[in-house]
């Protein structure tokens, strides 16, 4: 199950206690103190990893703890430190502090990690007490408490690529016949109930990230259909693929869906969810072309994107047609971002669409 929110209670563990003890040997008469210290708490750590992909680990379990450190021993001996916590968390996790709503980290790369709480300090043993006054004192310290913390957790997965478009487009046909998703695809409406992530190998070396997510209708913003719930899995993406079809009209069913119309609904509920998520890059693809009906509308729905300044491109995930060039549409539009971003893994100059050389330094 695909759940993206959770709350819940850390708390790290307390600091053992320090000892208060004295040396006893045989024929010393009068050993001296030799409490040991409490061991550290266990910090509670968040990481992230590829490994798990939602929340829903967090739907039952409301209370983590690490553990306590060991009190300190006779001997000068030291408690053990309490083992640290690690809590396993998908990738594009931010966390807040669910009292004051204040984010608090924003886990974006494998194995990065955020310490929630931090354990408590072993209090000292005896054998830290003793001055020329008092040889022999019985004072220790009690180990710290750990810190505790509610915290709320919020998966926005981390795509560069996200598909939107009404229910039955394609969009999981298209993700399952460009990367390595694998999603459940079918001819009736709101086949996919949460959003897939899938890998796209383009140009040998390099690689990008695309999203399908659940079908939009009109008045989606009001709850219809699944709502807008999901586009909060897009929000993070570079791109905006909006997948179209043509809906054949039968004889005994009016349905007033037509492609550009299509287009403008789903835009004014993107619109409705994050007035920014419009502004982002866009481009509209036409699936389902191998069927002639679909063929036919492609020219005049060219000219009308192309005229609103979009990029168009006609496609068939069923039959793979244009497959390769919207694989290389998409990884120059991505990656050319990413230099721009001056993230890792972008393009070199001489590998983008516009490539000239950068301009000698002028003497
Ligand atoms: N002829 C043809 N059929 C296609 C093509 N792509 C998808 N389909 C069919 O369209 C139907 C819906 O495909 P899906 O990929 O499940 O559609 P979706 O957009 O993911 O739908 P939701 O998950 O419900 O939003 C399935 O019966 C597919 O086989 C295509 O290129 N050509
Ligand atoms: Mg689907």
């Amino acid at each position: 199950m695909f759940v993206d929110e959770a709350r819940f209670y850390v708390a790290a563990g307390s600091g053992g206690d320090g000892m208060v003890a004295f040396r006893r040997e045989k024929y010393v008469p009068r050993g001296g103190p030799a409490g040991g210290d409490g061991g550290k708490g266990g910090d509670v750590i968040f990481v992230a990893s590829t490994e798990v992909n939602t929340l829903a680990e967090f739907r039952h379990k409301r209370h983590w703890r690490a553990d306590a450190g060991g009190h300190g021993g006779p001997k000068q001996m030291t408690g053990k430190n309490g083992k640290d916590l690690y809590i396993r968390v998908p990738l594009g996790t931010l966390i807040f502090d669910a009292d004051t709503d204040e984010q608090l980290a924003d886990l974006t790369k494998e194995g990065s990690e955020f310490i929630a709480a931090k354990g408590g300090r072993g209090g000292l043993g005896n054998q830290h007490f003793a001055t020329s006054r008092n040889k022999a004192p019985r004072k220790a310290t009690p180990g710290k408490p750990g810190e505790e913390i509610t915290i709320r957790l919020e998966l926005k997965l981390l795509a560069d690529v996200g598909l939107v478009g009404y229910p039955s487009v394609g969009k999981s046909t298209l993700i399952a016949a460009i990367s390595n998703a694998r999603p459940k695809i079918a001819a009736y409406p709101f086949t996919t109930l949460a959003p897939n992530l899938g890998v796209v190998q383009w140009r040998a070396q390099r690689e990008f990230v695309i999203a399908d997510i659940p079908g939009l209708i009109e008045g989606a913003h009001e709850g219809h259909g699944l709502g807008l719930q999901f586009l909060k899995h897009i929000e993070r993406t570079n791109l905006l693929v909006h997948v179209l079809e043509v809906t054949k009209k039968l004889e005994d069913h009016d349905d007033d869906r037509e492609p550009i119309k299509d287009f403008e609904v789903l835009r004014q509920e993107l619109k409705r969810f994050n007035p920014e998520l419009v502004e982002r890059p866009q481009m509209v693809v036409l699936n389902k072309c191998d069927l002639p009906y679909v063929q036919e509308e492609a020219d005049r729905l060219r000219e009308h994107f192309e005229g609103m300044g979009l990029k168009f491109m006609t496609i068939s995930a069923a039959s793979r047609e244009n497959l390769g060039e919207f694989i290389e549409a998409l990884g120059q539009r991505v990656l050319n971002q990413r230099v721009d971003d001056d993230r890792e893994g972008g393009l070199e100059w001489w590998e983008r669409e516009d490539a000239l050389p950068p301009k000698a330094e002028e003497e």
